[in-house]
């Protein structure tokens, strides 16, 4: 098995454009004397300037009125969703030319790479909630292409949970915490959230993938990405292509457990970020393969949905993913707050070859995000931040405004004009000026939903019946869980008698647990499944997984130092963790350094454990690797042992799938890598 990644340096400024760019505005304050914003060096940075020792302070400390002044304003408005988030610069290579479909250059020129910011989030909690909670994930990723920027504003799950704009400020006042108490937290387990599902049941298939393993991702490494909507590419000629677009994880998709999930929550609140982080300062560049699944305009009523209604997938069996090119992220950010939080995205950021369709969730997000901008970063200026620029030069007739940084020359700021020979001069389709795609469009203004939006369960059964046996397991308990947080039995019964509609039996489980009345019809088991949609049948590969290396005094340091290299030879990352920081020391003289000790780490923070022990015998020690190996063994997790370890293990009575021994195994490094590979072994027994 070998690594996955590219074996490609950090981005370099020189051949990144964006890169070159961002590098003007950053600053290194070491070594540099303490100045005031107006450039005055400041010779005292902790007494204000008082009329006597002992008495007030003076107005006219003009560095204490700075100093002051610029921190109460340090905050801005956190985005109304998607406020936690976590962001990584990197690039975009593409395999061969879409020429075809696209007349975009970055889609047709595989001869450099796309400079990208990709920003991931949770969606409902605060800026500072936890980022394992149940929720989906979004994933924006903004091109900067030579002929402008290029969003594509993502989530992790390819459908949403409403099909219509002007219900988003429901959906999304429903799930955020209740009005009257600000409770519950970065959680959907409540009434109005469950409410509003029961109420609006277009929602059925979201909520499906809601209460899967998708929504409790192991790393932002291991998640898909989705445009969600029904998007077109037109090329030269003006011929269009439907199109939805993938992001597909190098390291496949793979999930937390609930019970992990929540546990993290406590251990670890920043648990998905520091693994970017630190993925990307250990150069396990985090990768995704670009998917495009096309359909021509002439094919938009072969379905037995409708393409535009953005509560369905195009199953991958019917459409297949077309992999057309590869980001990988490759450098992190220096400033959260310049960068993640001031990043502005909006699906309406397209370049010339890609255009929208009519989905009327799109047509409303294409208002909302620039809108939003206005009153988070201030102003209408906030294309000129750093991270927002271009890369290509911008010219209009736009001026003034909240923070303008730009300096435009000369009189003339309209058009059409004579005193600058009419520039700053709109371009012709052929000089890269974008046209929009020309459809017909006619009808009677209504407000009103197409029937053809009107089913919402197939794919919600559809979806359902494609999971593993374990992923129908989790849904249930997330089911339960939620609805059991639930304490209007009303809205319980509600929902509980909406999924009869995907699946009776899923529905008759989720209310024996939630104290409601079982339905007795509902919808019967289909026959029809997509394979694509499990997480049984994705992309396993050990690399990147975090072992817990339980070592202690006097271990046999040759031996484990041996089965660490063969580890790390396939890019898996393993942590000593002891009874206290430092150096553990081997009877071979070997020493190996504790990065935690039990009282810092928790066995739900690593991927799998390997238990060696140590010299004499030590209760303590024993108790916690005991309570480690307990909690890794219960969330399915490879476990490894030798020595003292595999004593260990015999006592707690762990064993089966996924428990390597050294004494009973011949290759003992390779089988734990192996059993690495599979990350949980959902065939073992727990108690
Ligand atoms: Fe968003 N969404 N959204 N959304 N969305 C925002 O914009 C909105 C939707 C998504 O990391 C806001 O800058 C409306 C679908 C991501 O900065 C806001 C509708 C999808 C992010 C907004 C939707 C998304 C946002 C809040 C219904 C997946 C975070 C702050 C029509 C395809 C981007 C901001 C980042 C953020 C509006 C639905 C993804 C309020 C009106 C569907 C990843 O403008």
């Amino acid at each position: 098995m070998s690594k996955p990644f590219s074996n490609k340096p950090n981005l370099s400024t020189q051949e990144n454009s964006k890169q070159k760019q961002l590098e003007q505005y950053r600053v290194d304050d070491r070594n540099k004397r303490l100045t005031t914003n107006q450039g005055v060096k400041v010779t005292e940075d902790e007494f204000s300037l008082k009329a006597g020792e002992r008495g007030p302070t003076l107005l006219e400390d003009f560095h204490f009125r700075e100093k002051m002044t610029h921190f109460d304003h340090e905050r801005i408005p956190e985005r109304i969703v998607h406020a936690r988030g976590f962001s990584a610069h990197g690039e975009f290579q593409l395999y061969e030319s879409l020429e075809r479909y696209t007349r975009a250059k970055f889609l047709r020129d595989t001869s450099k790479p796309t400079p990208v910011f990709v920003r991931f989030s949770t969606v409902a909690g605060s800026r500072g909630s936890t980022e394992t909670a149940r929720d989906a994930r979004g994933f924006a990723t903004k091109f900067y292409t030579e002929e402008g920027n290029y969003d594509l504003v993502g989530n992790n799950i390819p459908v949403f949970f409403i099909q219509d704009a002007i219900k988003f400020p429901d959906l999304v006042h429903a799930v955020k915490p209740e009005p009257h108490n600000e409770m519950p937290q970065a959680a959907s387990a409540h009434d109005t959230f469950w409410d509003f599902v029961a109420n609006n049941q277009e929602s059925a298939h979201m909520i499906m993938w809601k209460m899967s393993d998708r929504s409790l991702p192991r790393s932002f490494r291991m998640m898909e990405g989705f445009g969600v909507h029904t998007f077109r590419l037109v090329n030269e000629e003006g011929k269009a292509h439907f199109v939805k677009f993938h992001w597909k994880p190098v390291l496949g998709v793979h999930s937390l457990l609930w019970d992990e999930a929540q546990k993290i929550s406590g251990q670890d609140p920043d648990f998905h970020r520091r693994d970017l982080y630190e993925s990307i300062e250990n150069g396990d560049y985090p990768e995704y393969e670009l998917g495009l699944q096309i359909i021509p305009e002439e094919e938009e009523f072969r379905f037995d949905f409708d393409i535009l209604d953005p509560t369905k997938l195009w199953p991958e069996e019917e459409v297949p993913v077309q992999k057309v090119g590869k980001m990988i992220l490759n450098r992190n950010v220096d400033n959260v707050f310049a960068e993640s939080e001031q990043v502005a995205f909006h699906p309406g950021h397209v370049v010339p070859g890609i255009d929208f369709t009519n989905d009327p969730l799109l047509q409303g997000r294409l208002f909302s995000y620039t809108d939003t901008q206005l009153i988070r970063l201030g102003g209408p200026n906030f294309h000129e931040l750093p991270i927002n620029r271009p890369v290509c030069p911008f010219h209009n007739n736009q001026r003034d405004g909240y923070g303008r940084h730009t300096i435009n020359k000369g009189p003339v700021s309209y058009h059409k004009n004579s005193i600058a020979a009419n520039t700053p001069a709109p371009a012709s389709e052929a000089d890269g000026g974008y046209v929009h795609y020309q459809e017909k469009v006619e009808g009677y203004k209504v407000r009103a939903r197409s029937d053809s939006f009107k089913d919402h369960f197939s794919q919600a059964k559809l979806f359902w019946n494609s999971m593993s046996q374990i992923e129908k397991l989790h849904i249930i308990d997330a089911f339960r869980f939620e609805l059991g947080k639930v304490e209007r039995e009303s809205i319980r019964q509600q929902v509980v008698d909406m999924f009869a509609n995907v699946s009776l039996s899923l529905s008759q489980s989720i209310a024996e647990a939630i104290g409601v009345t079982a339905p007795r019809e509902g919808a019967a088991e289909i026959a029809d499944s997509s394979p694509a949609l499990s997480q049984l049948n994705t992309t396993f590969h050990p690399a990147t997984r975090k072992v817990a290396v339980l070592l202690k005094d006097g271990f046999d340091g040759a031996k484990v130092k041996a089965v660490l290299q063969e580890l790390e030879a396939q890019g898996i990352r393993p942590e000593v963790v002891s009874d206290k920081l430092g150096m553990v020391k081997g009877m071979d003289g070997m020493e190996l350094k504790a990065k935690h000790s039990f009282l810092t780490t928790h066995a739900v923070l690593f991927d799998a454990v390997y238990a060696v022990g140590g010299g004499e015998t030590d209760t303590k020690f024993r108790k916690n690797a005991a309570a480690f190996l307990k909690e890794a063994f219960d969330h399915f997790k490879p476990i490894a042992a030798s020595g003292a370890g595999e004593q260990w293990l015999k006592e707690e009575k762990l064993e089966g799938p996924g428990v390597v021994i050294e004494s009973a195994s011949g290759k003992f490094a390779k089988s734990f890598i192996e059993a690495i590979a599979a990350h949980r072994h959902w065939d073992r027994k727990i108690g």
